[in-house]
């Protein structure tokens, strides 16, 4: 892990030698109200709601909690910002790539800072914040500040008495709702290809985690920003964010979350206005070991991809297929590696693996942790909570899972890595399709004609082959089925937030 001072890939060069960074005090948090117009709002109703630290189950700060009539003013900020005479959509487009340059620069000056703000929030350790959070964010801003004065149209030829072309323009003002596990880079996702087109944004930062969207704030108010470009509205999902999903005013909606929620989503954007919808959803996604593979690479990159951010992840490998020959090895193996993993404070350099981020996900992880137990898979790690009252919940492994356990069928978001046998390559295909999820999947073989056979059928939008969790800002992310629908990251990222105006030209003479 980061610690250690490799990145994901054991690629040591990006990342500088000891000593480490260390986290800042965070004394008093400057940002916690609702941010409109570039400006900082108590909210209407005069309710605030209190942010844990989920390490110590103790209160950081309250937040100002916005509701339907700050949606509302938000939106009514974004829609003036975006509109056609404003100074944001007469901008220049290099001006643009600028100003997303800038709030690159200045999250990178905050680095420290912020890398602690979500390592407070969320309870990940404070190095993988600092490495993968803020580094991936800092690249998706760059990446797409590199876009903003590259977004062309076509020309069609229909005949010499025609002149027809296409033009990129916004989409309009962009919902965005996130979630609590990558709070900030989920934010910069949103964000960055939607100002890249020349959109503006109304964001729901999730209720569990709001600090380092609302840091960000200041950030964007700092580099530049027309007031109203981007609004950031901290409250919860079922008041602020079913508001965003309705409003008739915003004509994009982007969710990051839960598949029930992603229906919701969905189903009140079409009784609203029929508003765009891109999906992020969840997954259950299937590992392929086959016995020619590099074991004991095969074996820390499924772990890392079961227990990275305490399996709090859309892409966790949850389902680890196995060849038969290699598996009691693989199993033995594993439990190995695992005993490797540090819990301990978030804000420890030696700590891997923290708190899951409340008490409702830690019931559900327990509870399929039970199920798994009295379905009869083998417990072979771990498969207990750590100490009383802390939301601490030890790496498991189960072994021996079979396709019906409700551990092999549902979304555990939690720790808990099920490693489950195949014979046949036919089968084992089969089998990891049968889920209604599509997300990732990641296929472990030497044979090359094996690794492009099977992910040419798995029904995933990302298939990693030999490596797992390897994201890059340039490479399209998300989800076929029910993991959700459209891409960020990337250039195809950019269809999901410009609208395609045709443009037919008729000449009055051809010469
Ligand atoms: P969630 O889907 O409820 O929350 C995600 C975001 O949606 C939050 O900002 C939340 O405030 C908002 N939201 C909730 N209800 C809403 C509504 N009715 N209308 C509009 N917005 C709403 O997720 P959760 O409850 O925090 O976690 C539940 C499960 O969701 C997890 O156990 C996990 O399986 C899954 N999850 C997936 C991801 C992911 O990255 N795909 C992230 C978090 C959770
Ligand atoms: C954007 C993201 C990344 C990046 C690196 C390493 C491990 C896990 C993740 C990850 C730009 C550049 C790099 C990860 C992030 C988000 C999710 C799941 C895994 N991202 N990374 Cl949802």
């Amino acid at each position: 892990m980061a610690h250690n001072g490799t990145t994901q890939n054991g690629v040591a060069e990006e990342i500088p030698a000891l000593p480490f960074p260390e986290p800042v005090k965070v004394q008093d948090i400057r940002h916690t109200k609702i941010f409109i117009n570039n400006e900082w709002l108590t909210s209407s109703s005069g309710r605030t709601f209190p942010t844990f630290n989920p390490a110590t189950c103790v209160k950081i700060c309250d937040v100002e909690e916005g509701d339907k009539e700050d949606v509302d003013n938000a939106v009514k900020a974004a829609k003036a910002a975006g509109q056609r005479g404003s100074p944001w959509r007469k901008m220049d487009v290099s001006s643009r790539g600028k100003l997303l340059h800038m709030l690159a620069d200045l999250v990178e000056r905050d680095r420290v800072l912020l890398a602690t703000l979500e390592t407070l929030d969320t309870g990940k350790p404070f190095l993988q914040s600092f490495f993968i959070d803020l580094d991936g964010s800092i690249k998706t801003l760059r990446y797409y500040a590199g876009w903003t004065d590259k977004i062309q149209g076509k020309t069609m030829h229909v005949d010499e008495s025609f002149m027809c072309l296409t033009k990129h323009e916004p989409v309009g003002v962009c919902g965005a709702i996130i979630p609590w596990n990558f709070p900030l880079l989920m934010f910069m996702w949103k964000i960055a290809p939607a100002l890249t087109c020349g959109n503006t944004i109304v964001i729901k930062p999730a209720e569990q985690t709001p600090l380092t969207a609302l840091h960000v704030g200041s950030l964007i108010k700092e580099a530049g920003f027309p007031p109203g470009v981007v609004n950031i509205i901290p409250g919860f999902g079922p008041t602020a964010g079913a508001a965003i999903a309705s409003h008739m005013d915003i004509d994009k909606v982007a969710f990051t979350g839960s598949t029930e929620v992603g229906q919701l989503i969905k189903e009140a954007a079409a009784k609203s206005n029929l508003k765009r919808v891109t999906l992020e959803l969840g997954g259950k996604n299937p590992c392929i070991v086959f016995a020619d593979c590099d074991l004991q690479m095969a074996v820390e990159e499924t772990q890392r991809g079961a227990f990275y951010n305490q399996g709090q992840c859309c892409t966790a490998a949850s389902r680890v297929f196995v060849e038969e020959t290699i598996y009691d090895e693989f199993v033995r193996r594993s439990v190995e590696n695992a005993k490797k993993i540090v819990m301990g404070d978030p804000l420890d350099p030696q700590t891997t693996h923290g708190p899951q981020i409340d008490q409702q996900q830690f019931d559900k992880i327990m509870d399929l942790i039970e199920s798994g137990k009295n379905e009869g898979a083998r417990l072979e790690y771990g498969g207990a909570a750590v100490g009383e009252k802390s939301l601490f919940i030890q790496p498991t492994i189960f072994s021996e899972v079979k396709d019906h356990m409700r551990i092999a069928k549902e979304e555990i978001f939690g720790p808990v890595q099920c490693i489950l046998s195949f014979k046949s390559q036919r089968k084992a295909v089969e089998r990891a399709n049968s889920t209604q999820y599509g997300l990732v999947s990641a296929v472990f073989t030497t044979s090359m004609d094996k690794a492009l056979s099977v992910s040419a059928a798995l029904d995933t939008g990302t298939v990693w082959i030999n490596c797992y969790n390897n994201l890059h800002v340039q490479i399209p992310f998300g989800g076929c089925k029910m993991s959700g629908n459209g891409r960020e990251l990337g250039e195809y990222a950019l269809a999901e937030y410009t609208e395609v105006k045709a443009m037919i030209i008729k000449l009055s003479e051809t010469l």
